[in-house]
Protein backbone atom coordinates (compact mmCIF):
# COMPACT_ATOMS: atom_id res chain seq x y z
CA UNK A 1 0.00 0.00 0.00
CA UNK A 2 1.50 3.46 -0.72
CA UNK A 3 1.99 6.64 1.66
CA UNK A 4 -1.27 8.68 -0.13
CA UNK A 5 -3.36 5.28 0.25
CA UNK A 6 -2.43 4.66 3.61
CA UNK A 7 -3.06 8.52 4.52
CA UNK A 8 -6.67 8.69 2.97
CA UNK A 9 -7.52 5.05 4.94
CA UNK A 10 -6.37 6.74 7.86
CA UNK A 11 -8.91 10.16 7.02
CA UNK A 12 -11.64 7.92 5.99
CA UNK A 13 -11.27 6.26 9.09
CA UNK A 14 -11.05 9.23 10.87
CA UNK A 15 -14.25 10.80 9.46
CA UNK A 16 -16.42 7.74 10.16
CA UNK A 17 -15.22 7.79 13.74
CA UNK A 18 -16.53 11.33 13.69
CA UNK A 19 -19.54 11.37 12.26
CA UNK A 20 -20.46 8.22 14.42
CA UNK A 21 -19.88 10.73 17.34
CA UNK A 22 -22.08 13.54 15.44
CA UNK A 23 -25.22 10.97 14.49
CA UNK A 24 -24.89 9.69 18.15
CA UNK A 25 -25.05 13.39 19.65
CA UNK A 26 -27.81 14.44 17.12
CA UNK A 27 -30.00 10.91 17.28
CA UNK A 28 -32.80 11.30 20.70
CA UNK A 29 -31.84 8.90 23.59
CA UNK A 30 -32.35 5.47 23.94
CA UNK A 31 -34.69 5.52 26.87
CA UNK A 32 -36.62 8.81 26.17
CA UNK A 33 -40.21 8.47 24.93
CA UNK A 34 -41.25 6.28 23.07
CA UNK A 35 -37.88 4.46 23.76
CA UNK A 36 -38.74 1.34 21.08
CA UNK A 37 -38.59 3.46 18.68
CA UNK A 38 -35.55 6.08 19.57
CA UNK A 39 -33.95 2.67 20.08
CA UNK A 40 -34.73 1.32 16.39
CA UNK A 41 -33.69 5.21 15.00
CA UNK A 42 -30.32 4.32 16.90
CA UNK A 43 -30.03 0.73 15.70
CA UNK A 44 -30.25 1.46 12.40
CA UNK A 45 -28.11 4.78 11.97
CA UNK A 46 -25.28 3.92 14.69
CA UNK A 47 -22.74 1.48 14.64
CA UNK A 48 -21.94 0.59 11.07
CA UNK A 49 -22.18 1.28 7.15
CA UNK A 50 -18.98 3.08 5.10
CA UNK A 51 -19.84 6.60 6.10
CA UNK A 52 -19.34 7.56 2.29
CA UNK A 53 -22.11 9.95 1.91
CA UNK A 54 -20.40 11.40 5.03
CA UNK A 55 -16.99 11.28 3.98
CA UNK A 56 -18.18 13.16 0.74
CA UNK A 57 -19.48 16.06 2.78
CA UNK A 58 -16.41 16.86 4.20
CA UNK A 59 -13.95 15.95 0.75
CA UNK A 60 -16.19 18.53 -1.36
CA UNK A 61 -16.00 20.96 1.76
CA UNK A 62 -12.43 20.38 2.14
CA UNK A 63 -11.85 21.41 -2.09
CA UNK A 64 -13.24 24.37 -1.60
CA UNK A 65 -11.89 27.91 -0.63
CA UNK A 66 -14.23 28.40 2.88
CA UNK A 67 -16.22 31.52 3.41
CA UNK A 68 -16.87 32.95 6.67
CA UNK A 69 -16.16 31.70 10.56
CA UNK A 70 -14.33 27.93 10.13
CA UNK A 71 -16.02 27.43 13.12
CA UNK A 72 -19.68 27.84 11.85
CA UNK A 73 -18.84 25.74 8.29
CA UNK A 74 -16.99 22.59 10.67
CA UNK A 75 -20.50 22.48 12.61
CA UNK A 76 -22.53 23.09 9.70
CA UNK A 77 -20.56 20.31 7.69
CA UNK A 78 -21.03 18.23 10.44
CA UNK A 79 -25.33 19.06 10.41
CA UNK A 80 -24.78 18.47 6.48
CA UNK A 81 -23.00 15.06 6.88
CA UNK A 82 -25.36 13.83 9.41
CA UNK A 83 -28.23 14.66 7.61
CA UNK A 84 -27.29 12.58 4.71
CA UNK A 85 -26.52 10.15 6.47
CA UNK A 86 -29.79 9.70 8.24
CA UNK A 87 -31.76 10.16 5.33
CA UNK A 88 -29.62 7.76 3.71
CA UNK A 89 -30.10 5.37 7.14
CA UNK A 90 -34.21 6.13 6.27
CA UNK A 91 -33.75 4.71 2.42
CA UNK A 92 -32.20 1.52 4.05
CA UNK A 93 -34.58 0.20 7.06
CA UNK A 94 -37.72 1.21 3.79
CA UNK A 95 -35.44 -0.63 1.24
CA UNK A 96 -35.72 -3.62 3.41
CA UNK A 97 -39.06 -4.06 4.31
CA UNK A 98 -41.00 -6.77 3.61
CA UNK A 99 -42.99 -4.54 1.10
CA UNK A 100 -39.84 -3.72 -0.88
CA UNK A 101 -36.66 -5.78 -1.15
CA UNK A 102 -37.28 -8.05 2.06
CA UNK A 103 -33.89 -8.66 3.14
CA UNK A 104 -33.21 -9.60 6.61
CA UNK A 105 -29.31 -8.76 6.69
CA UNK A 106 -27.99 -5.19 6.44
CA UNK A 107 -24.70 -4.17 7.51
CA UNK A 108 -23.86 -7.49 9.04
CA UNK A 109 -26.85 -7.23 11.33
CA UNK A 110 -30.70 -7.90 11.14
CA UNK A 111 -32.37 -5.54 9.39
CA UNK A 112 -34.32 -3.08 11.69
CA UNK A 113 -37.56 -4.53 10.72
CA UNK A 114 -36.38 -7.97 11.85
CA UNK A 115 -34.65 -6.45 15.13
CA UNK A 116 -37.54 -4.89 16.09
CA UNK A 117 -41.29 -5.12 14.09
CA UNK A 118 -42.02 -3.88 10.94
CA UNK A 119 -44.12 -1.15 12.09
CA UNK A 120 -41.18 0.50 14.25
CA UNK A 121 -39.28 -0.05 11.72
CA UNK A 122 -41.20 2.12 8.75
CA UNK A 123 -41.81 4.78 12.06
CA UNK A 124 -38.02 4.95 12.58
CA UNK A 125 -37.34 5.42 8.86
CA UNK A 126 -40.31 8.39 8.72
CA UNK A 127 -38.70 9.83 12.04
CA UNK A 128 -35.06 9.83 11.06
CA UNK A 129 -36.25 12.27 7.45
CA UNK A 130 -37.52 15.27 9.57
CA UNK A 131 -34.67 14.88 11.88
CA UNK A 132 -32.24 15.30 8.69
CA UNK A 133 -34.14 18.53 7.49
CA UNK A 134 -34.07 19.80 11.11
CA UNK A 135 -30.19 19.34 11.20
CA UNK A 136 -29.81 21.21 8.36
CA UNK A 137 -32.32 24.33 9.56
CA UNK A 138 -29.46 24.45 12.86
CA UNK A 139 -26.42 25.13 10.45
CA UNK A 140 -25.11 28.40 11.78
CA UNK A 141 -24.54 29.90 8.48
CA UNK A 142 -25.95 32.48 6.25
CA UNK A 143 -29.93 31.85 5.78
CA UNK A 144 -29.55 31.60 2.22
CA UNK A 145 -27.15 28.43 2.18
CA UNK A 146 -29.24 26.99 4.61
CA UNK A 147 -32.18 27.14 2.37
CA UNK A 148 -30.10 26.11 -0.75
CA UNK A 149 -29.19 23.19 1.10
CA UNK A 150 -32.65 22.36 2.83
CA UNK A 151 -33.46 22.40 -1.31
CA UNK A 152 -30.85 20.17 -2.53
CA UNK A 153 -31.38 17.35 0.26
CA UNK A 154 -35.38 17.30 -0.35
CA UNK A 155 -35.13 17.15 -4.06
CA UNK A 156 -32.37 14.54 -3.90
CA UNK A 157 -34.37 12.69 -1.62
CA UNK A 158 -37.89 13.10 -3.09
CA UNK A 159 -40.00 11.57 -6.50
CA UNK A 160 -37.78 13.19 -8.49
CA UNK A 161 -34.49 11.43 -6.80
CA UNK A 162 -34.17 8.49 -4.63
CA UNK A 163 -37.99 7.73 -4.08
CA UNK A 164 -38.29 7.95 -7.65
CA UNK A 165 -35.55 5.97 -8.41
CA UNK A 166 -36.96 3.33 -5.89
CA UNK A 167 -40.45 3.63 -7.41
CA UNK A 168 -38.92 2.62 -10.97
CA UNK A 169 -36.59 0.09 -9.14
CA UNK A 170 -39.66 -1.43 -7.82
CA UNK A 171 -41.46 -1.47 -11.08
CA UNK A 172 -38.88 -3.03 -13.23
CA UNK A 173 -38.32 -6.63 -11.74
CA UNK A 174 -38.75 -8.57 -14.36
CA UNK A 175 -38.26 -6.51 -17.48
CA UNK A 176 -35.85 -5.52 -19.85
CA UNK A 177 -34.57 -2.12 -19.48
CA UNK A 178 -32.74 -0.26 -21.70
CA UNK A 179 -29.15 1.31 -20.82
CA UNK A 180 -30.91 4.74 -20.60
CA UNK A 181 -33.05 3.43 -18.71
CA UNK A 182 -31.31 1.51 -16.00
CA UNK A 183 -29.13 4.65 -15.90
CA UNK A 184 -32.02 7.01 -15.55
CA UNK A 185 -33.33 4.70 -12.23
CA UNK A 186 -29.49 4.54 -10.74
CA UNK A 187 -29.23 8.24 -11.78
CA UNK A 188 -32.08 8.75 -9.46
CA UNK A 189 -32.31 5.87 -6.83
CA UNK A 190 -28.63 5.92 -5.61
CA UNK A 191 -26.78 8.99 -7.18
CA UNK A 192 -28.94 11.52 -6.12
CA UNK A 193 -28.33 11.35 -2.35
CA UNK A 194 -23.84 10.61 -3.15
CA UNK A 195 -24.45 13.77 -5.85
CA UNK A 196 -26.15 15.69 -3.13
CA UNK A 197 -23.39 14.70 -0.60
CA UNK A 198 -20.78 16.43 -2.34
CA UNK A 199 -23.51 19.57 -3.16
CA UNK A 200 -23.85 20.02 0.75
CA UNK A 201 -19.81 19.94 1.75
CA UNK A 202 -19.69 22.96 -1.39
CA UNK A 203 -22.61 24.72 -0.57
CA UNK A 204 -21.88 24.93 3.62
CA UNK A 205 -18.36 25.93 2.26
CA UNK A 206 -19.74 29.21 0.29
CA UNK A 207 -18.48 27.61 -3.01
CA UNK A 208 -18.35 29.39 -6.35
CA UNK A 209 -20.54 28.48 -9.02
CA UNK A 210 -17.64 27.55 -11.15
CA UNK A 211 -16.91 25.19 -7.97
CA UNK A 212 -19.83 24.28 -7.75
CA UNK A 213 -20.16 23.12 -11.63
CA UNK A 214 -16.81 21.07 -11.34
CA UNK A 215 -18.25 19.46 -8.23
CA UNK A 216 -21.59 18.46 -10.12
CA UNK A 217 -19.52 16.81 -12.74
CA UNK A 218 -17.32 14.98 -10.36
CA UNK A 219 -21.15 13.62 -8.27
CA UNK A 220 -22.29 12.44 -11.42
CA UNK A 221 -18.90 10.62 -12.31
CA UNK A 222 -19.26 8.73 -8.45
CA UNK A 223 -23.04 8.57 -8.44
CA UNK A 224 -22.96 5.85 -11.24
CA UNK A 225 -19.70 4.66 -10.53
CA UNK A 226 -20.96 3.67 -7.21
CA UNK A 227 -23.98 1.57 -8.66
CA UNK A 228 -22.20 -0.03 -11.57
CA UNK A 229 -19.76 -1.44 -8.82
CA UNK A 230 -22.66 -2.01 -6.61
CA UNK A 231 -23.93 -4.44 -8.84
CA UNK A 232 -20.80 -5.80 -9.82
CA UNK A 233 -20.37 -6.57 -6.29
CA UNK A 234 -23.69 -8.22 -6.18
CA UNK A 235 -22.34 -11.10 -8.31
CA UNK A 236 -18.92 -11.20 -7.56
CA UNK A 237 -18.57 -10.72 -3.42
CA UNK A 238 -19.71 -12.44 -0.32
CA UNK A 239 -22.51 -12.34 1.77
CA UNK A 240 -20.05 -11.98 4.45
CA UNK A 241 -17.82 -9.48 3.00
CA UNK A 242 -21.29 -7.60 2.05
CA UNK A 243 -22.94 -7.46 5.07
CA UNK A 244 -25.95 -7.64 3.41
CA UNK A 245 -27.67 -10.02 1.07
CA UNK A 246 -25.40 -11.18 -2.06
CA UNK A 247 -26.94 -12.46 -5.02
CA UNK A 248 -30.33 -10.64 -4.20
CA UNK A 249 -30.47 -8.97 -7.50
CA UNK A 250 -30.24 -11.85 -9.76
CA UNK A 251 -32.13 -13.80 -7.63
CA UNK A 252 -35.03 -11.20 -7.69
CA UNK A 253 -34.51 -10.77 -11.81
CA UNK A 254 -33.64 -7.57 -11.51
CA UNK A 255 -32.00 -5.47 -14.42
CA UNK A 256 -28.65 -4.51 -13.54
CA UNK A 257 -24.95 -3.18 -15.12
CA UNK A 258 -24.04 -6.62 -15.06
CA UNK A 259 -27.05 -8.09 -16.69
CA UNK A 260 -27.18 -5.47 -18.85
CA UNK A 261 -24.12 -5.09 -20.20
CA UNK A 262 -21.61 -8.19 -18.67
CA UNK A 263 -18.94 -8.27 -16.41
CA UNK A 264 -15.79 -7.23 -17.94
CA UNK A 265 -17.84 -4.21 -19.74
CA UNK A 266 -19.47 -3.16 -16.48
CA UNK A 267 -16.09 -3.17 -14.79
CA UNK A 268 -14.59 -1.18 -18.10
CA UNK A 269 -17.44 1.43 -17.02
CA UNK A 270 -16.80 2.01 -13.57
CA UNK A 271 -13.17 2.22 -14.71
CA UNK A 272 -14.42 4.99 -17.76
CA UNK A 273 -16.26 6.39 -14.66
CA UNK A 274 -13.54 7.14 -12.02
CA UNK A 275 -11.44 8.53 -14.79
CA UNK A 276 -14.21 11.15 -15.43
CA UNK A 277 -14.87 11.99 -11.92
CA UNK A 278 -10.64 12.45 -11.43
CA UNK A 279 -10.66 14.66 -15.07
CA UNK A 280 -13.65 16.80 -13.30
CA UNK A 281 -11.66 17.58 -10.07
CA UNK A 282 -8.43 19.37 -12.05
CA UNK A 283 -9.94 22.68 -12.00
CA UNK A 284 -10.46 22.64 -8.02
CA UNK A 285 -6.09 21.22 -7.63
CA UNK A 286 -4.76 20.07 -4.78
CA UNK A 287 -7.68 21.27 -2.05
CA UNK A 288 -9.42 17.88 -3.81
CA UNK A 289 -7.85 15.02 -3.84
CA UNK A 290 -9.71 13.55 -0.86
CA UNK A 291 -12.68 13.84 -3.55
CA UNK A 292 -10.02 11.86 -6.27
CA UNK A 293 -9.34 9.30 -3.68
CA UNK A 294 -12.87 8.66 -2.42
CA UNK A 295 -13.48 8.19 -5.72
CA UNK A 296 -11.17 5.79 -6.71
CA UNK A 297 -12.49 4.17 -3.33
CA UNK A 298 -15.66 3.72 -4.75
CA UNK A 299 -14.75 1.98 -7.41
CA UNK A 300 -12.20 -0.29 -6.33
CA UNK A 301 -14.02 -1.17 -2.96
CA UNK A 302 -14.80 -4.89 -2.33
CA UNK A 303 -18.28 -4.46 0.03
C1 LIG B 1 -36.96 3.36 0.31
C2 LIG B 1 -37.23 5.66 -0.68
C3 LIG B 1 -36.46 4.44 -0.55
C4 LIG B 1 -35.33 4.33 -1.23
C5 LIG B 1 -34.41 3.21 -1.15
C6 LIG B 1 -30.94 3.48 -1.24
C7 LIG B 1 -32.08 2.71 -1.68
C8 LIG B 1 -33.30 3.45 -2.11
C9 LIG B 1 -32.10 1.39 -1.65
C10 LIG B 1 -30.97 0.59 -1.17
C11 LIG B 1 -30.86 -0.59 -2.05
C12 LIG B 1 -29.52 -0.69 -2.57
C13 LIG B 1 -28.71 -1.81 -2.03
C14 LIG B 1 -29.09 0.17 -3.47
C15 LIG B 1 -27.75 0.08 -4.05
C16 LIG B 1 -26.82 1.17 -3.68
C17 LIG B 1 -26.83 1.46 -2.24
C18 LIG B 1 -27.57 2.64 -1.83
C19 LIG B 1 -26.18 0.67 -1.39
C20 LIG B 1 -26.08 0.93 0.05
O1 LIG B 1 -25.23 2.01 0.29
P1 LIG B 1 -23.83 1.80 1.00
O2 LIG B 1 -23.09 0.69 0.32
O3 LIG B 1 -24.30 1.32 2.43
O4 LIG B 1 -23.13 3.11 1.09
P2 LIG B 1 -23.60 1.49 3.86
O5 LIG B 1 -24.18 0.38 4.68
O6 LIG B 1 -22.12 1.34 3.68
O7 LIG B 1 -23.99 2.85 4.35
Amino acid sequence: MTQQHLAFADWLQSRAQHIETVLDDCLPAADAQPARLHAAMRYAVLGGGKRVRAALVYAAGQACPVNGSTVAVQASMDRAAAAVELIHAYSLIHDDLPCMDDDVLRRGRPTTHVQFDEATAMLAGDALQPLAFELLAEMPIAPALVVQATRALAQAAGSLGMAGGQAIDLDSVGRSLSRDELQTMHTMKTGAMLACSVALGGIVAGASSATREALDDYAHAIGLAFQVVDDILDVTADTASLGKTAGKDAAGNKPTYVSLLGLDDARALAEELRVAAHAALVPLGDSASMLGRLADYIVLRDR
